[in-house]
């Protein structure tokens, strides 16, 4: 009975310990994170360039509506499709427009041209624009930030403009 009763302890301890274990090493991942986040390298490149992140959703939104750059420095941008839908239900793009674009003319040009990853390739209304994405993806652009003031940016798939649309301000 004893023996039965310490194998049972040990073997709980051992859960526990193996609990204990997989927790910490979630710890160490995020402090490397951390850690590679504030490095030297990462303030260097921080400091020349405007970096953004924007997500798209199976929800049919972008997480920001609106982004910020500095003036006269390239801009990185990384959009990430957060969901499991896919591309062709589902697709999200990142399409900065030229200031004074009718946007919903634009964006029906766009629908019809699903050929082009639904960016119409007459237009010279593009400044930047990703690929199109579907669940789990991203794709990361480089571009100039263009000159100071307010664009507007949409995912170009047919029918997601009227919800998937933000500013991106350059001061
Ligand atoms: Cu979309």
């Amino acid at each position: 009975m004893k023996k039965i009763q310490f194998l049972s302890i040990a073997i709980l301890s051992s859960f526990v310990i193996a609990c204990g274990g997989k927790k910490d090493e979630g710890k160490k991942d995020e402090g490397f994170q951390v850690q590679r986040a504030n490095s030297d390298d990462k303030k260097e490149v921080a400091a020349n360039t405007n970096t953004v992140a924007l997500a798209g959703n199976d929800q049919m939104l972008f997480d920001k509506n609106e982004l910020r750059v500095e003036a006269g420095k390239p801009v990185t941008l990384t959009l990430r499709h957060t969901g499991v839908m896919q591309k062709i239900s589902m697709g999200h793009n990142f399409v900065l427009l030229k200031q004074g674009t009718n946007v919903a003319e634009f964006a029906g040009a766009a629908a019809s041209a699903r050929d082009n990853d639904y960016i119409p390739a007459d237009s010279d209304a593009v400044i930047a624009h990703t690929k199109m994405l579907g669940g789990g993806e991203s794709d990361t652009i480089t571009f100039d930030a263009p000159a100071p003031g307010t664009y507007d940016f949409i995912c170009s798939f047919p029918g997601h403009y009227a919800v998937m649309r933000g500013t991106l301000v350059v001061e």
